[in-house]
């Protein structure tokens, strides 16, 4: 079977597009280090210092927003509504238990728990595209459909977040970019809210205006003088009206507001490894067919590596058991090489503790990457790419050409 013939070009409704955000992410870092702090009212604060009064609010747990605490308010002011539980208990008219704890911002220490919660995105997706310290678009396309019981891979990336970082997160599963990011927020915190394909209108339809994606409050309030009150309402609303009153702002809202978003996830900066997967139709415990498998995709990301002039110092398997366990190994080599027997010969040696076991899916990546040419790649050599291997086009007939200049990865490669 070709890699053509096992993973098709997709049409825009067989994306999977999972976003990730998580829950009142500064106070959810500061009650990891600081367990008391659990279930408790808890406010960080930017320009902060303890005890003073100065600075804003960067966030508030849930408990804190429950007495009135936003994002951006001042700090003297979350204090009326909600005082410090230290200054509550030296005050015979506070209550202790109407009290909370205030923080200052410390992003040295949320930026390595946000690492953290990366490094398992990573190794969960096919791409990656982080847009935030606590946000990020993963495309399962290539690796689940919707025939799959998705809410159970969204199920079991959430647990597993919570259990090896200690946070939660909310995720939103659904076929495109603007839809997936609404439904992130639809049901925090601890959200999983999966728009499967053919229901993102009616998903959107009751929805606040200002949930779609592109509509502040001010944009919110224009619509509503319009007459435009939820998200169904503009999507029925006049394109040429919009596009007058808002601009291209106005466009693209009302196509969000339609459930059409073209966007495709697509990683930022330079590969940091490349890497070639793919599913048995169903999960096989076929030695000689697994081995085969892993041949043909350790071949391939080999070859692609080479046309790009790539050398690699790592190289990994990762193997998909039923349901949707993901395992990874990852094996040193001697160097930077360019060395397809040797990749072939190391993805075989990291699949032998597996062999036999039921495989619903195998993959091959290389890591620690250099680049022979650090130039940019020219577009006779993404040419190359796509007409040789063919595999560039999966991404929905999009080939990289497409984007030049801005990253080198397919929808295949994770970072
Ligand atoms: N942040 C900030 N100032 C703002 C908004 C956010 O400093 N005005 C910081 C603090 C947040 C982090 O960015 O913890 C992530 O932003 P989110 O909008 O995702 O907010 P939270 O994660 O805090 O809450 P939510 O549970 O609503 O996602
Ligand atoms: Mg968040």
């Amino acid at each position: 079977m070709s890699d053509r013939e096992q993973l098709p070009v997709r049409s825009a409704d067989e994306q999977i597009v999972c976003h990730v955000d998580a829950d009142c992410f500064y106070a959810a870092c500061e009650r990891l280090r600081e367990p008391p702090l659990r279930n408790e009212p808890v406010v960080v604060g930017m320009g902060y210092e303890a005890g003073e009064t100065g600075g804003a609010v960067a966030t508030a747990s849930y408990e804190a927003r429950a007495f009135g605490v936003e994002s951006a308010m001042a700090i003297s002011t979350a204090l009326e509504l909600l005082p410090r539980k230290i200054d509550a208990a030296r005050d015979p008219e506070l209550s202790v238990d109407e009290a909370g704890f205030y923080r200052p911002v410390d992003m040295e220490y949320y930026e390595s728990v946000s690492d953290a919660v990366q490094e398992i995105l990573r190794t969960r997706a096919d791409v990656l595209r982080v847009v935030s310290i606590d946000e990020a678009y993963l495309d399962f396309s290539d690796s689940y459909s919707w025939t799959d019981d998705i809410r159970a891979v969204g199920r079991q990336l959430k647990s597993q977040i919570e259990s090896e970082v200690g946070i939660t997160v909310s995720i939103g599963i659904a076929p495109t970019m603007s839809a997936a990011k609404v439904a992130s927020d639809h049901d925090k915190p601890d959200g999983l809210v999966v728009v499967e394909p053919g229901s993102v209108q009616s998903f959107f339809d009751p929805l606040d205006v200002e949930a779609i994606h592109g509509v502040g409050p001010v944009t919110a309030g224009e619509l509503r003088e319009l007459g435009i009150e939820t998200a169904g309402d503009l999507a029925e609303g006049d394109p040429g009206e919009l596009a007058d009153q808002f601009g291209e702002r106005g466009k693209r809202v009302y196509r969000f507001a339609r459930g059409e978003d073209q966007r495709e996830v697509t990683p930022r900066g330079k590969p940091k490894s490349l890497s070639r997967e793919s599913a048995f139709g169903e999960p096989t415990a076929d030695r000689d067919q697994q081995r085969e498998q892993l041949r043909a995709l350790a071949r391939d990301v080999a070859n692609r590596a080479r046309r790009r002039g790539v050398l690699y110092r790592t190289a990994g398997i990762k193997v998909v058991t039923p349901p949707f366990d993901v395992q990874s190994r990852a094996k040193s080599l001697p160097g930077p090489v360019e060395d397809w027997e040797l990749l072939e010969s190391v993805a075989l040696g990291l699949f032998e503790e597996f062999e036999g076991q039921p495989v619903r899916k195998l993959g091959v990546k290389i890591s620690k990457l250099a680049f022979t040419d650090e130039t940019q790649p020219t577009l006779a050599h993404w040419r190359d790419d796509t007409e040789s291997g063919g595999s560039e086009e999966l991404s929905g007939g999009r080939t990289e050409a497409d984007d030049s200049g801005t990253g080198q990865r397919s929808i295949t490669e994770f970072e």
